[in-house]
C-alpha cells in the first residue's frame, strides 16, 4: 500500500535533496564508494541525511530556550525504550515520501532497510516506552524538555526459545555504532564514588563538609534527537557513558602492570555497561546503585551548569526549572542537590532543602511491596558517605515535624521515616522521593487511589497537596500513525489529517460505526495488518496460523500478578473441550504470546516452558490444530509490538486487579481496534469508561473483593474440587502430559497455583475468565456487532493519547510552556 497523508505533497524540490544527500554521506562520512548503494549503505547514507535535518532544528531550538528565557523540564528515567529511529524520525520531519523516492532507484523499500537498523533495548518494558512516549508528545507539544538517561552499552537481553525454555543472548546494539547517537567526548564530568568528607568551618563558624577522595569516574554525554511532528522542534534525550578517569595509570604502567591498569580503565567503563533486566523487582547490586547515582549526578552537573549561565539568584533554579524523577531509581538526585548547593554553592541547610522541594516531582509506577526501592544504609554509607549524611539530616528534620505536629501518634514517625530499621537499615528510596518533592503521582486513577489509601496513606496526612494522578497515555505517532498505515489511511480519509496531533478527533468516527462500507473498509484494514503477523509468524515459528480466526494476544512482560498462567489454564481447558466434543463447532482461535522474564525470575521462566509445551502439544495435534494455535513469538520488543498491536482482535489484561498500576500495552491495543479481556485494574477501568462497557469485557474481582477475599482467607483447593474443568487443567500440569517423561516439570506452578498463599488468586477469576472468553467467540461470529465494537474503540480512545498526559503534566506539575 502506499504511504498516506499529507506529506506526500511535500514541495518536489527537496525530493531529490534528501537522496543527494544521502549519497553525499555515502562517501564523505562513511567512505564507501556511493556507485551502487546497498541496502546498507542506503540505510546509513539516509540516517545521516536525515539527522543533518534534525540537527539544525536541533540548534535552533536550543537558542530559542535561551532566547526566551524559558523555564526547563528535566525528565530523569533509567529506561528509554525508543524502537526504531529512521520511520520514526522520517514521518515527524515529513521526509518519508523523499526518502521512498530515493530507496526506489535502487529497488528497495523503507521496509526492507528497516531491517537494517537496531533497536535500542535500553529499558525493561512499561516504565521505559512510558519515557518514550512523554519524550515524543513534550517535542510535538514544543516543550522545552530535556530527557537524561544511560547509555548502556548492552540493552535488555535478546530472548531465545530453545527447547520451550527461555535463553539469554547478549544485546550488543552498538557494534555496528550507531548515528543517532552523537557522542560529546569534550567536557566530560567527573563523579566521585567512595572517598570520605571532611568537616571544615567558614569564615563565620559555620560548619563546612567537602567530599573527598574515593574514585572518579568520568561521564560523557551521548544525545539522542528527538524531533516533533511536523512542528519543527528538536528535543534531546541525553544518554550519559561510563568513561575511564585516566586512561592508564601511568605508575603503575611503568611498574610493568600493564594488564593491571588497563583492567581498572574497564572497571570504570562497567557502569554503564548493562541495563538491569528486571521489572518491577529492583536488584540490590552496588553495580545499580552506582548506576544510578552516575547518571544523576552528572544530570545536575548539566542543570546547574545551566542555570549558571543565566546569572540568577538561586532561589529561582525551581523558577526556571523542573524536575520530573520517572519512579525513584533517580531520586538520588534530591540529596546530590543538596550536596552542590550546601557545600560546593555554600547555601545554607533551609535555603537549599527550599529549592529542592521546589524543584523535584515524582511518579510513583507501582505499588508491589517487592518493587518498592530500598538500598542498605551500609552501603550508601561507604558508596555516598556524604549522601548518607544529608538524607540523615533531612530524615531528622522531617521526623521533628511529624512529632510536631502529630503529638498523639507515637508511631507515625517510624512509618513514615526515610530509614527502616529492620535487621538491615535501609533507606526507602520512596518516602525521600515523596519528602523531597513538591508532586507525588499516580499513573492511574486506580493506582493514586491505593497509593492515597494504603500504601503512602500516612504521607497524604502530612503532605496533602502533593499528591496527584496522571493517567498515562501512548504516542498516536508510533502506535497508529506508524504501526498502522492501513488505518491510519482511512481514518484520514474521513477525518483529515489532523487526529495525529489531536486524538480526540477519533470521536468523530463514532457516527460510521453505522455506515456498512465503513465497516467493511475497516476489516479489510484489520484483515491485510493479521496477514502480515500470519507470515511473520509462518516465517518465525515455522506455524501456518489462519488469519480469519481470533487473534487473542497477551504481550508484555512475564510477571505473576500480569498472570499468564490464567490465559494458559484457559487454553488448556479449550483444548480438552475439542478433544472431547471433536463434533462441535467452535470459533477458530489463534493465541499469541510475546514477552521477557528476568533472568533470575524462575517461576515466570517456568510459565513460558510451560505456553511452549502446551503450544507444541496443542499445534501438533490434528484433532485442534484448525480450530486452536498457540503461538510464542520470541524477543517480544517495540518492533515486534508494533506489528503485533495492529492484528489483535482480543487484548489479554488481566492482572490481579490493584497490581498493574496502570498498564499502557491495553491503551495500544485498544486504540488500534482491538478489544480488551480484563480485569477492573490500572488503566482497564477508564479504558472501559471510554469506550463503553459494551465494547469492553471486564470480568472477575475487583480491588476491594480482592483484598475481602484475602481476609476472609483464599482457598484455592475449594476451587480445585468444585470446578471439575479446572480440575482436569490443573491435573494435566502436574502430570507429563506436555512434558512425557517429566511428571514434575511444572510441579512448582501447580503448588503455586493451589497454595492460599498465592497472592494473585489465579483460580479465583478462572470461572468468570472462562465464561468471559465464551461470550467473545460468540460475539466474534457477529461480525457486524464485532466491528461496531471495533471501531468505538479505536474512537473513544483519544484520551489515552500520551499528549493529554504531557498537557496535564504540564499544567498542574511542571508549570513549563510550550516555546513555538
Ligand atoms: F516497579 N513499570 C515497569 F514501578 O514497567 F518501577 N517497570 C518497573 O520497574 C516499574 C513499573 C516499577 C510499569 C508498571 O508495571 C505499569 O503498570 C505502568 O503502566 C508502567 O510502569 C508505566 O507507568
Amino acid at each position: 500500500m502506499n504511504e498516506p497523508l499529507a506529506e506526500s505533497e511535500a514541495p518536489q524540490a527537496r525530493n531529490s535533496a534528501l537522496g543527494e544527500d544521502a549519497l553525499w554521506h555515502i562517501l564523505y562520512s562513511l567512505g564507501r564508494d556511493n556507485a551502487h548503494p546497498d541496502k546498507h549503505k542506503c540505510y546509513w547514507g539516509l540516517v545521516l541525511a536525515v539527522r543533518d535535518r534534525m540537527l539544525e532544528k536541533w540548534a535552533s531550538v536550543q537558542r530559542q530556550y535561551y532566547e526566551n528565557d524559558d523555564k526547563r523540564l528535566y525528565y530523569l528515567s533509567l529506561e528509554f525504550l525508543p524502537g526504531k529511529f529512521l520511520r520514526e524520525n522520517l514521518l515527524s520531519l515529513g521526509l518519508e515520501s523523499e526518502a521512498h523516492t530515493f530507496l526506489r532507484k535502487y529497488s528497495f523499500s523503507l521496509d526492507q532497510i528497516m531491517d537494517v537498523e537496531c533497536e535500542p533495548g535500553l529499558g525493561n518494558g512499561g516504565l521505559g516506552r512510558l519515557a518514550s512516549c512523554y519524550m515524543d508528545s513534550m517535542a510535538t507539544l514544543g516543550l522545552p524538555a530535556f530527557g537524561y538517561g544511560i547509555r548502556y552499552s548492552y540493552g535488555l537481553f535478546r530472548q531465545e526459545i530453545r527447547n520451550g525454555r527461555q535463553v539469554e543472548m547478549p544485546d550488543n546494539w552498538l557494534h555496528e555504532g550507531n548515528h543517532w547517537l552523537i557522542p560529546r567526548p569534550h567536557g566530560l564530568y567527573p563523579i566521585r564514588f567512595y572517598g570520605t568528607v571532611h568537616e571544615w568551618q567558614d569564615d563565620d563558624g559555620t560548619l563546612r563538609h567537602d567530599w573527598r577522595g574515593g574514585d572518579i569516574v568520568m561521564a560523557m554525554a551521548n544525545d539522542m534527537y528527538v524531533p516533533g511532528y511536523r512542528n519543527g522542534h528538536v528535543n534531546c534525550i541525553r544518554l550519559w557513558e561510563a568513561r575511564p578517569h585516566k586512561e592508564f595509570v601511568l605508575s603503575s604502567f611503568n611498574a610493568g602492570d600493564y594488564i593491571g591498569s588497563v583492567q581498572e580503565k574497564i572497571k570504570d567503563e562497567n557502569i554503564s555497561m548493562v541495563l538491569y533486566p528486571s521489572d518491577d523487582a529492583p536488584e540490590g547490586k552496588t553495580l545499580r546503585l552506582k548506576q544510578q547515582y552516575f547518571f544523576v549526578a552528572a544530570t545536575m552537573r548539566d542543570l546547574v551548569r545551566r542555570f549558571k549561565k543565566l546569572n540568577k539568584p538561586w532561589d529561582q533554579l525551581p523558577e526556571k526549572n523542573v524536575v520530573q524523577l520517572n519512579e525513584t531509581h533517580p531520586s538520588i538526585a534530591i540529596p546530590e542537590l543538596m550536596r552542590i548547593l550546601l557545600d560546593e554553592e555554600l547555601i545554607c541547610w533551609e535555603d537549599s532543602w527550599f529549592i529542592c522541594q521546589k524543584l523535584f516531582a515524582y511518579t510513583n509506577h507501582t505499588i508491589l511491596p517487592e518493587a518498592l526501592e530500598t538500598w542498605p544504609v551500609e552501603l550508601m554509607e561507604r558508596l555516598l558517605p556524604r549522601h548518607m549524611q544529608i538524607i540523615y539530616e533531612i530524615n531528622r528534620r522531617f521526623l521533628e515535624d511529624v512529632r510536631l505536629h502529630f503529638r498523639d501518634e507515637p508511631d507515625l514517625p517510624s512509618r513514615v521515616s526515610l530509614i527502616s530499621d529492620g535487621p538491615e537499615k535501609v533507606v526507602r528510596m520512596s518516602h525521600l522521593a515523596i519528602v523531597g518533592s513538591f508532586s507525588i503521582n499516580g499513573v492511574s486513577a486506580l493506582h493514586t487511589q491505593i497509593l492515597r489509601d494504603r500504601v503512602f496513606h500516612d504521607f497524604i496526612r502530612i503532605f496533602p497537596d502533593r499528591f496527584n494522578n496522571k493517567t498515562n497515555g501512548i504516542t498516536p505517532r508510533r502506535w497508529l500513525r506508524q504501526c498502522n498505515v492501513s488505518l491510519s489511511w482511512l481514518l484520514s480519509e474521513h477525518l483529515g489529517c489532523d487526529w495525529v496531533t489531536d486524538l480526540d478527533q477519533l470521536e468523530r468516527i463514532r457516527e460510521l460505526a453505522d455506515d456498512e462500507e465503513f465497516r467493511h473498509d475497516w476489516e479489510q484494514c484489520r484483515l491485510t495488518n493479521k496477514k502480515r503477523l500470519a507470515d511473520h509468524i509462518e516465517k518465525r515459528n515455522g506455524i501456518t496460523v489462519n488469519p480469519h480466526s481470533i487473534f487473542d494476544v497477551q504481550a508484555k512482560r512475564f510477571h505473576e500478578y500480569k498472570r499468564q498462567l490464567l490465559n494458559v489454564l484457559h487454553i488448556i481447558s479449550l483444548y480438552n473441550h475439542l478433544r472431547k466434543n471433536p463434533e462441535v463447532m467452535m470459533q477458530p482461535r489463534t493465541f499469541i504470546f510475546g514477552g521477557k522474564a528476568a533472568p533470575s525470575y524462575w517461576m515466570a521462566k517456568d510459565i513460558i516452558y510451560l505456553i511452549n509445551c502446551v503450544a507444541r502439544r496443542i499445534n501438533s495435534d490434528p484433532h485442534t490444530r484448525n480450530v486452536l494455535k498457540v503461538i510464542f513469538l520470541a524477543n517480544y520488543n517495540i518492533s515486534l509490538s508494533q506489528l503485533l498491536v495492529p492484528a489483535t482482535d482480543v487484548s489479554e489484561q488481566i492482572s490481579t486487579a490493584g497490581y498493574e498500576a496502570s498498564g499502557t500495552g491495553n491503551m495500544k491495543f485498544a486504540l488500534n481496534g482491538a478489544l480488551t479481556i480484563g480485569t477492573r485494574d490500572g488503566a482497564n477501568i477508564e479504558i472501559g469508561e471510554r469506550v463503553g462497557q459494551d465494547n469492553i469485557y471486564l470480568f472477575g474481582l475487583c480491588e476491594q473483593e480482592v483484598l475481602d477475599m484475602r481476609n476472609r482467607g483464599y482457598d484455592p483447593w475449594e476451587l480445585y474440587k468444585n470446578d471439575g474443568e479446572l480440575r482436569e487443567v490443573l491435573d494435566m500440569i502436574n502430570s507429563d502430559e506436555f512434558t512425557p517423561g517429566n511428571p514434575t516439570a511444572f510441579s512448582g506452578i501447580f503448588n503455586s497455583l493451589l497454595s492460599g498463599g498465592d497472592r494473585f488468586m489465579v483460580l479465583a477469576d478462572y470461572r468468570a475468565y472462562a465464561e468471559t472468553h465464551q461470550r467473545i467467540a460468540h460475539e466474534f461470529g457477529d461480525r457486524e456487532l464485532w466491528i461496531r465494537k471495533s471501531i468505538l474503540n479505536t474512537a473513544g480512545m483519544g484520551f489515552f493519547s500520551s499528549d493529554r498526559a504531557v498537557r496535564e503534566y504540564m499544567d498542574d506539575i511542571w508549570g513549563v510552556k510550550p516555546d513555538v
